[in-house]
């Protein structure tokens, strides 16, 4: 059984990985970088070793770096939380070599999913529908245009290693599709050193859904249901629910049996997220497989009532899953919203730097998962993810009322944060109605992009605000905004 973890991971998740560590009675080894030595995580866990400068890959991307630290401590496994080494084959296989658990999925399931157009073919094979198009690769430009002439206008043309938007090309018209295919091929070549691309047919306006499936190693594979991810810019999500307002009951049971079907035919073990895109008429296909656990785990673990790094682990020490899949439900409704160190007026520029203040939300229904805290300085080489607030309520407009009241409360000065652009986005008619797809952004720019009508004098007023916050006791009288200075 494991006893030692250590977190390859920074920011909030390697936080949240060690809580549930805690919890079972698990130590926790934390590696730092140079930019990291008075990160939260570092102060979280049982014991810390530096592996490195700060940029990722001098550090938290270093295989050997990990290892060494692995070994020194003497963990017994290795949890790598999202992003870094967590979808990385040659990372699982040389932990397995080294005798140390990974706390994920074979190198072999990673690279069958991180694969394309080798997913494509496996999900097909189980199957589970799969977005129109091809399942081999391009040969050439004359191939290019015999395949769209085939598949018809607007395709996409996609890098078989790419995920989450790197090397994708929309065409829309014939004279595109030979210069649209050579972007995509150089831009997968730089990215992912592999310019194998393909093409699907292009799905208008779709949704984002997810489902979340956990599987063991003795072929167990159950669902938990799907988060709705359709909110998002530039291939970043923004707010994620569970349930989706989009799904009925029929759709959901059709499309997690799919998810387990992905699973199976993946040989998965772990954690898991079948991500499918979905149009107006609820016709549903795969699109791709995230190996890892999830930034929007939380929303899951609400409605459903497990937690999902406990289940990882138990998976990994080679336990079998106990549940039954008609045990689980969606209890009530779950939001997500992620904060970003970032600039909602100027183009969501990083706005890495010092937190002055922080006051964070709490009460009930509200999970804040964060790992910065006043005089903490968001360093600038990696990902600008503050925290994450997740509210639950019996019913979604409940969830939308207590995200409001939740974003309301958060204070944070020093950087620039989404929170106002969020809070923006829970007033918006298309959100506040469940109606919504991937366009959700772009389509409400007036709404979201509109200044406050509070301005000049009104600003001040929070500037002054903001430091008698910093200043005194009085940080935790969270009054109606701007009115508290009436009473000070
Ligand atoms: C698509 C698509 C429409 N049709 N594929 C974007 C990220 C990458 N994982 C796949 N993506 C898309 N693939 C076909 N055939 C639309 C998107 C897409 C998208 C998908 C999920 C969430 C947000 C998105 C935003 C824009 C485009």
């Amino acid at each position: 059984m494991i006893k030692k973890v250590l977190v390859a991971n920074r920011g909030e998740i390697a936080v949240r990985v060690m809580r549930t560590c805690r919890e079972l009675g698990i130590q926790s080894v934390a590696v730092y970088s140079d930019a990291d030595r008075n990160s939260m995580h570092v102060r979280f866990a049982d014991q810390a070793y530096h592996i490195g400068p700060s940029p990722s890959n001098e550090s938290y991307l270093v295989i050997d770096k990990i290892i060494k630290a692995a070994k020194k401590s003497k963990a017994d496994a290795i949890h790598p939380g999202y992003g870094f080494l967590s979808e990385n084959a040659e990372f699982s296989d040389r932990c397995k070599k080294e005798g140390i658990i990974f706390i994920g999925p074979s190198s072999y399931s990673i690279s069958n999913m991180g694969d394309k157009i080798t997913a494509r073919r496996t999900i097909t094979k189980a199957g589970v529908p799969v977005v129109p198009g091809t399942t081999d690769p391009l040969t050439s430009e004359d191939d290019a245009l015999k395949v769209v002439k085939e598949i018809g206008l607007p395709v996409m043309i996609k890098a078989s290693a790419g995920g989450g938007g790197k090397g994708m090309r929309l065409v829309k018209n014939n004279e595109d599709i030979i210069p649209s295919m050579r972007a995509a091929k150089s831009e997968a070549k730089s990215a992912f050193g592999d310019d194998t691309v393909y093409v699907e047919k292009y799905i208008e306006s779709p949704h984002h859904i997810e489902f979340q499936i956990l599987a063991d190693r003795h072929g167990n594979v159950i669902h938990l249901f799907e988060r709705e991810c359709s909110v998002q810019r530039r291939h970043q999500k923004v707010i994620e629910e569970t349930p989706s307002p989009l799904m009925n009951p029929k759709i959901r049971e059709e499309m997690g049996k799919h998810a387990v079907e992905v699973a199976k035919a993946a040989k998965y073990e772990g954690a898991g997220t079948i991500e499918f895109i979905v149009d107006d008429n609820l016709n549903y296909y795969f699109l791709e497989m995230n190996t890892r656990l999830q930034v929007e785990h939380p929303i899951t673990e609400r409605v459903v009532g497990i937690d999902l790094v406990r289940e990882q682990i138990n998976i990994a020490n080679g336990l079998k899953l106990t549940y039954k899949q008609d045990e689980f439900s969606q209890n009530g409704h779950a939001i997500e919203c992620r904060i970003y160190a970032e600039d909602p007026d100027n183009n969501f520029l990083p706005s890495p730097g010092l937190i002055q203040h922080i006051t964070e939300p709490l009460g009930f229904g509200v999970r804040h998962d964060g790992y910065v805290y006043e005089g903490y300085e968001i360093p600038i080489y990696y990902d600008p993810l503050i925290s994450k607030l997740i509210v639950w309520g019996k019913t979604r407009q409940e969830a939308i009322d207590r995200m409001k009241r939740a974003l309301f409360a958060y204070k944070i000065t020093g950087v620039k944060t989404s929170i106002k652009f969020l809070e923006k986005i829970m007033n918006t008619p298309d959100f506040v109605n469940g109606n919504y797809n991937t366009h959700f952004i772009q389509n409400n720019k007036n709404f979201l992009e509109a200044i406050e009508k509070c301005q000049g004098d009104c600003k001040a007023m929070a500037i002054i605000a903001a430091f008698a916050l910093q200043s005194s006791s009085a940080k935790y009288s969270i009054g109606k905004k701007y009115e508290r200075l009436e009473i000070m």
